[in-house]
């Protein structure tokens, strides 16, 4: 069984679609094992994301990560990793297997409405990130 993290991000979030994703996600076996509503500031996202600091989109994508609330989520499955980075699909929408989380939902490269570890080590530190020991089941 692997662990990863799930992030609702928040163009999908003011669109009222926290329901419509954990649906895709649990009808596709992966369960919920921990789950929290939360806004990051600036500094926070900068954090998050840091492997992406030289990136030329790391300052908008820190403020648009910071601009909205977001909903942080562990998941475990056997593969889980690999079968949720399937299941959200390409960052780019455009890009996404029909029937994906991004092809269905996202808006563009930026407001993509999810991420997901894309390793071991990545979703071990984000799952740290937004959750302690207590705030997990299993
Ligand atoms: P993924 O989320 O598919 O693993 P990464 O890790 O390459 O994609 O990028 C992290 C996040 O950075 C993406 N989810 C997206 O929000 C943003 N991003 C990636 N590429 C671009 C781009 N070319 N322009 C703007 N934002 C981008």
């Amino acid at each position: 069984m692997e662990l990863t993290l799930c992030l609702i991000k928040p163009d999908a979030v003011r669109r009222n679609l926290i329901g419509s994703i954990l649906f895709m996600v649990e009808k596709a076996g992966l369960k919920v094992m921990a789950l929290k509503m939360l806004q990051l500031d600036k500094r926070q996202a900068e954090g998050f994301y840091h492997v992406h600091r030289e990136r030329p989109f790391f300052g908008e994508l820190t403020e648009y990560m910071a601009s909205g609330p977001i909903v942080a989520v562990v998941l475990a499955g056997d593969d889980a990793i690999k079968r949720y980075r399937e299941l959200m699909g390409a960052t780019d929408p455009t890009q996404a297997a029909e029937g994906t989380i991004r092809k269905v939902f996202a808006v563009s490269k930026q407001e993509n409405s999810v991420h997901g570890s894309d390793a071991p080590e990545t979703a071990a530190f984000e799952i740290s990130f937004f959750f302690n020991a207590m705030e997990m089941v299993g």
